[in-house]
């Protein structure tokens, strides 16, 4: 059977055209003289997706065999985007695929484009997560991603008469080459009930025991996950949840066939949807629900893989490592906890150390809105004996915070899992913390931060050592190669081929070129196709022609107050009235023709982020339509903004806008992408704007406003009513209040926020500042062969951010892994 296992690879353009057909024929059952672009697409996955497949199926069967550790990365989002160009660059078959696509008469372009994006995640943790199984794979590291196979993915956005509407993302309308479904693995997962207290027949000691009220299915979809330059394929299992009766034979019978339907379809509310927020929390049950589903799945299918080893207890942590995405999955601390002593019969202390010894804990923010808390009422009816675990994993931690630190009241109700509140809430990143052996920012500032302020308490009880930083990444396959083939082309012809996508610091070789004025024209060029694309896409989902000679300064990311869209888009009107209050001849001197491009989604029930979409919509409909200033500046919302439109926006970038409030980001990955596809940044200092500067130099960045240091003191200033509005700020919001963008009504709370309101995330303070550094970009944009300069040393020292660095870090101080090549 061996000698005729992959027999079916295809690794010529002959072999693939003829897997290409044969799935024509037969899987999808067409002609293949019926063959459209979606047949296409689904003929050339299916044939993708075996040789996949294939390699999946050595790689895990290689890790059992060596019985090596596996890092598990438990994250309830994975912004995937399309699958289908990635596999073909990392299993470096794409120009085989083209070729033979070609010859079959069809465009690969055309094909790539028909897939959905799989879109299950909300933004930068997300996304974070897709890179770093990326370079799990790549790196050949044993590991596996967990998360929720969501029927719908983050809503589609729609933009009606200005305002954001949101569709939704039905994501799985045909059937998905990519997934796997194991429909024989199938984990029933109880909720509700209530706890009893037995006699162990073997031990005769009594201990508790959960009586489970209601049972649901986990069934798993495996998402095979190709590393680039390897034949490793690690696995991201999602699970999706399903009655565990078809009916409820009682009822049935009872002739209430309707209820036990119903029953049915709430089993499957579980999977059905990703929540759209965006660092922010509302404590819905249906979110605890898919919480302690995925985690009860995930660590179910951990521990049975693990059982059959054979080995004792306490080697659990040589071989297992599990990475908490966010408090997300911070239900799986006291899920392991359950697991040992209810099930396994462990004590609890040693139980206890297996767990903290297994898991990590990343923090994504220092903002109290995002921070995770349960209700105690509402966690204990859906978890009793949960809930009855961390009040004696909260009991055990007290007493030892009570002896390191005695009398020390407040301390103990900082750090208490318990907020002793009305109604009392679980504090979800406490209880982390404690469950953890290593806790990470993502990245050097925030790491800093939340060790000054949200977490100061724990660095007390546990000393420094607890608290590390990983710096984010991008995985430079996606984020170069995938989205900008025309620039890694051109690196790669300068650095001898692709190697440096899996050593992202060969980068800096580009430095050598940078005074070679031919190399330049390229690089320039290269940017000039890649904005023609950008304006192709502007025109298609706006309507609005915009000229690529004209400085693109992008902002694509979530609509949320603190990244401060509303700083850039006051900007974009200050500009606009200076535009109109220059004499016509002195205009194209005085100013840059410029494209303002904006695009994100707002969480749906966001009110002040939604405003400031239509605040956008509304000046980009004065703006655009004004004869007077014509290309000198227009004003764009990308509808819609996702994973593929990303690809198509950075490397179409000249600047890009990373402003939010210092202290507040805590890292940013689009800032990377940018500047990895030869953009320039505008930005606060905040977040990884910090270590881009480090690496790339102060003088290829623009850096404006106040530090993280001194945002307290400010805000205290406005609460005193001390603060001032400049007088070019006080001049937009007249303007916006005069009613020349449209009616100002729904604006006035927006300006009431600043105004009035305490200016939370300090807009008045950073305004001038920001004008300031606006200026500085139109004169250094003139000059342009410098700005080329700029962008090649930029590119050349971004190595440091390879999701590649980060998976290593990792591997190295959190999970104490290695990686393992398969040799075929
Ligand atoms: C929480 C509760 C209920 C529903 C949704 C949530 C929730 C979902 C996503 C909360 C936060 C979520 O994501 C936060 C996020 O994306 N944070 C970003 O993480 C990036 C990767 O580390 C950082 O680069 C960004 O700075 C950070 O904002």
């Amino acid at each position: 059977i061996w000698k005729r296992y992959g027999a079916n690879e295809f690794s010529d353009v002959d072999g693939f055209e003829s897997q290409f057909v044969k799935h024509v024929e037969t899987t999808l059952a067409r002609s293949i003289y019926n063959c459209d672009n979606l047949a296409a697409y689904q003929a050339t996955s299916n044939s993708i997706r075996d040789k996949l497949i294939v390699h999946w199926n050595k790689t895990q069967h290689l890790h059992t065999a060596k019985d090596v550790k596996r890092i598990y990365y438990l994250s309830l989002e994975f912004l995937m985007g399309r699958a289908l160009d990635n596999a073909l660059i990392n299993l470096e078959i794409r120009d085989l695929a083209a070729t033979a696509v070609d010859e079959l008469g069809f465009r690969l372009e055309d094909i790539l484009e028909v897939e959905p994006d799989a879109a299950l995640g909300n933004g930068g943790l997300g996304r974070l997560a897709a890179c770093f199984i990326d370079s799990l794979s790549t790196g050949n590291y044993p590991g596996w991603g967990y998360g929720l196979r969501y029927q719908y993915g983050i809503f589609s956005q729609k933009i009606v008469d200005g305002y954001q509407a949101e569709a939704p993302d039905y994501w799985l309308r045909f059937s998905n080459p990519w997934e796997l479904p194991r429909l024989e693995i199938q984990i029933p997962v109880d909720f509700y009930g209530y706890t009893t207290t037995v006699k162990d027949p073997q031990t005769g000691k009594s201990k508790k025991q959960w009586n489970g009220g209601e049972q649901i299915l986990a069934v798993a979809y495996d998402f095979p996950i190709p590393g680039y330059g390897t034949s490793n394929v690690n696995n991201l299992r999602m699970w999706s949840s399903k009655p565990t009766t078809e009916f409820d034979f009682q009822k049935f019978n009872e002739g209430d066939y309707q209820d036990s339907l119903a029953q049915q379809q709430r089993a499957e509310s579980i999977t059905a949807v990703l929540y759209p927020n965006d660092n922010f929390y509302k404590g819905k049950e249906l979110r605890l629900k898919q919480q302690y589903f995925w985690v009860a799945a995930s660590l179910h299918d951990i521990v049975r893989r693990f059982i059959k080893t054979k080995r004792p207890w306490d080697q659990f942590p040589d071989q297992v490592a599990i990475q908490l995405n966010d408090t997300h999955p911070t239900l799986a601390v006291v899920e392991l906890q359950r697991i040992l002593t209810d099930l396994q019969g462990l004590e609890w202390d040693v139980a206890w150390s297996i767990v903290q010894r297994t898991f990590g804990y990343t923090n994504h923010t220092v903002m109290a809105e995002a921070l995770e808390k349960w209700p105690v009422d509402l966690f204990g009816t859906l978890l009793p004996r949960h809930l009855e675990i961390v009040y004696d994993i909260n009991l055990a931690f007290l007493q030892m915070v009570e002896k390191k630190f005695p009398n020390d009241r407040g301390l103990l109700s900082s750090v208490s899992v318990i907020e002793e509140s009305q109604p009392k809430n679980i504090r979800m990143a406490n209880l982390a913390i404690i469950g953890s052996h290593r806790v990470n920012g993502v990245a050097e500032l925030h790491s800093q931060l939340i060790k000054q302020t949200i977490f100061s308490d724990f660095v007390k009880v546990y000393g420094s050592d607890k608290f590390t930083n990983v710096t984010n990444g991008i995985t430079p396959r996606r984020w170069l190669r995938q989205a900008n083939p025309g620039l890694a082309a051109l690196i790669a012809s300068k650095l001898g081929g692709y190697g440096y996508l899996n050593d992202l610091n060969k980068l800096k070789g580009l430095e050598q070129f940078v005074e070679d004025p031919g190399f330049r024209a390229e690089w320039a060029a290269i940017k000039t196709a890649n904005k023609t694309k950008l304006a192709a896409l502007i025109a298609s989902t706006t309507g609005v022609t915009v000229n690529p000679n004209s400085l693109f300064d992008v902002q694509v990311k979530r609509i949320h107050e603190y990244k401060r869209q509303q700083l850039n888009i006051f900007g974009v009107i200050w500009r606009y009235l200076q535009l109109k209050a220059t004499p016509k001849a002195e205009r194209t001197t005085k100013f840059v023709p410029k494209v303002s491009i904006f695009g994100g989604k707002a969480a749906p029930g966001y009110y002040t982020a939604k405003t400031i979409i239509k605040l956008v919509n509304s000046v980009g409909s004065v703006v655009n339509s004004d004869p007077e200033i014509g290309d000198l500046l227009k004003v764009v919302f990308i509808p819609d903004y996702n994973v593929s439109k990303a690809e198509v926006i950075c490397p179409g970038s000249d600047l890009s806008e990373h402003i939010s409030t210092a202290g507040t980001e805590a890292s940013g990955t689009s800032n990377m992408k940018f500047v990895l596809n030869g953009g320039l940044i505008i930005g606060t200092v905040d977040g990884a704007n910090v270590e881009i500067t480090r690496e790339v130099g102060e003088d290829n960045i623009f850096l404006f406003g106040n530090l993280a240091e001194d945002v307290e003191d400010l805000r205290h200033e406005h609460h005193m009513g001390r603060s001032h509005i400049p007088d070019s700020l006080v001049q937009v919001f007249d303007a916006i209040s005069s009613g020349q963008f449209g009616t100002p009504d729904e604006f006035q709370s927006l300006l009431d926020g600043v105004r009035f309101h305490g200016d939370h995330y300090l807009v008045s303070d950073d305004f001038e500042s920001y004008l300031e550094a606006q200026k500085l970009v139109d004169e250094e944009f003139r000059k342009k062969e410098d700005w080329v300069r700029k962008s090649i040393i930029s590119v050349a020292n971004m190595g440091f951010f390879s999701s590649d660095r980060c998976i290593e870090e990792y591997a190295e101080n959190i999970w104490n892994i290695e990686p393992l090549e398969e040799k075929v």
